[in-house]
């Protein structure tokens, strides 16, 4: 039976520390749907469609990996696809809680599917994209943060702040 995994997300942009994840994912499961959580009651900087378009261009070589976006309750979703696994990463002990809180709440409601952590690549552990946001805003140098395409992206949003 292939291996399924959805790797959900806000992804507002993505940054290399998501795309280590999804790249490291791909390799072990046959197929991972990265989902972009469509919640319009979330403030986010790129729209669904924006940042799906960024998504796939930075995978466009990882022929295993499908972007899409997805609403309501990721269990749903994961069944939908007919996934058994949630991709998730992990960076400092910060993440920890939440992540426990949100595996908790999916194993609730769907003890079918499960989820698996993969620690972060030791350059991205203090990497998020509100912080990449914030660098961009004030025009700071994020080359070695987020892909060339999301660097494009950054700069055209926050163009006219001086
Ligand atoms: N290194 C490694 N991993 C990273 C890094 C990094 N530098 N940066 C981010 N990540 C990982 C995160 O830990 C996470 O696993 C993933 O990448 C996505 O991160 P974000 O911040 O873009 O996405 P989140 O955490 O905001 O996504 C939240 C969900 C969309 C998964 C969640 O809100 C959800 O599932 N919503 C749907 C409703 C639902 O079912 N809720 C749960 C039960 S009520």
């Amino acid at each position: 039976m292939a291996s399924i995994a959805v790797c959900p997300g806000s992804f507002d942009p993505i940054t290399y520390g998501h795309l280590d994840i999804i790249r490291r994912g791909a390799k072990v499961f046959d197929t991972v749907y990265v989902g972009v959580l469509n919640n319009s009651a979330k403030t986010s900087l790129f729209t669904v469609e924006e940042r799906i378009d960024l998504i796939k261009k930075a995978t466009k070589d990882i022929p295993n990996v499908i972007v899409e976006s997805f609403n309501g309750l990721l269990v749903e979703y994961a069944r939908k696809k007919n996934a058994t696994a949630i991709l998730r990463g992990l960076r400092a002990v910060s993440d920890f809680e939440y992540e426990m809180q949100l595996t908790s709440m999916n194993r609730t409601l769907g003890e079918d599917i499960e989820t698996f952590f993969m620690m972060t690549n030791n350059q991205y552990s203090f990497l998020s994209s509100s912080i990449v946001k914030e660098a961009a805003k004030y025009h700071g140098n994020i080359s070695t943060l987020v892909p060339k395409e999301v660097e494009e992206a950054l700069r055209e949003k926050y163009k006219d702040r001086g």
